[in-house]
């Protein structure tokens, strides 16, 4: 087995102070530091939307970040505006070492919104990251990152689905945890043959 870690959306916006801050977001950088040196593979994953993006509370009328919308692929959750392409919020955070092999960006189609590093959340849409990972014959990844909830968890899946083995490191995780997402997101992931450690 050749194993590459992912590193999900480890950027300001998602740290506290930040947009869309996830809980202790910031306290697993380090880990993530030193988790990299036993890799020979790593990839970092980049939340990175246009001003306006459909997944925007601000870009629907009468409604509010954590409402949710119908969309044409399923429903969504609104978001307050965050990871907007090239600013502070979408960067990474200060400290993540970002001497990765392949930084993913995704979400910057402006209708559609993409959890997964894999499909943008048509479930369809691939991102390139399927292929980027087999041309180099890697057949198992380990996971880390924001949120374990969103991001991490609908990477997951869709990794278990298309046959890599998968590690969800949990305690190098951070969950933004609405109405219940992060306990149903891990029954989601062991369902999906997902392992948590
Ligand atoms: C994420 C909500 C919106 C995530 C990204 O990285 O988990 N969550 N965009
Ligand atoms: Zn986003």
């Amino acid at each position: 087995m050749t194993q590459a870690l992912i590193v999900i959306d480890m950027q300001n916006d998602f740290c506290p102070g930040g947009a869309l801050a996830v809980p202790g977001g910031d306290e697993i950088v380090d880990g993530i530091n030193a988790l990299m040196d036993g890799f020979d593979t790593v990839i970092l994953t980049q939340d990175w939307h246009p001003a306006g993006h459909s997944s925007f509370a601000s870009s629907h009328p009468g409604k509010a970040p954590y409402d949710t919308v119908g969309m044409s692929y399923g429903t969504q959750v609104l978001w307050p505006d965050h990871c907007v392409q090239g600013s502070d919020g979408a960067a990474f955070h200060p400290r993540l070492r970002l001497d990765g092999d392949l930084i993913l960006r995704k979400g910057f189609r402006p209708g559609i919104d993409s959890y997964s590093a894999f499909f943008e959340n048509d479930q369809t849409t691939p991102t390139g990251l399927e292929g980027y990972l087999r041309t180099r014959a890697i057949d198992a990844l380990m996971l880390v990152g924001l949120a374990t909830d969103f991001c991490v968890h609908f990477s997951a899946v869709d990794a278990a689905r298309l046959g890599f083995a998968v590690t969800v490191r949990e305690d190098l995780c951070r969950a933004i945890d609405l109405d219940g997402s992060l306990a149903a997101a891990r029954d989601a992931m062991r369902q999906a043959g997902v392992s948590l450690a």
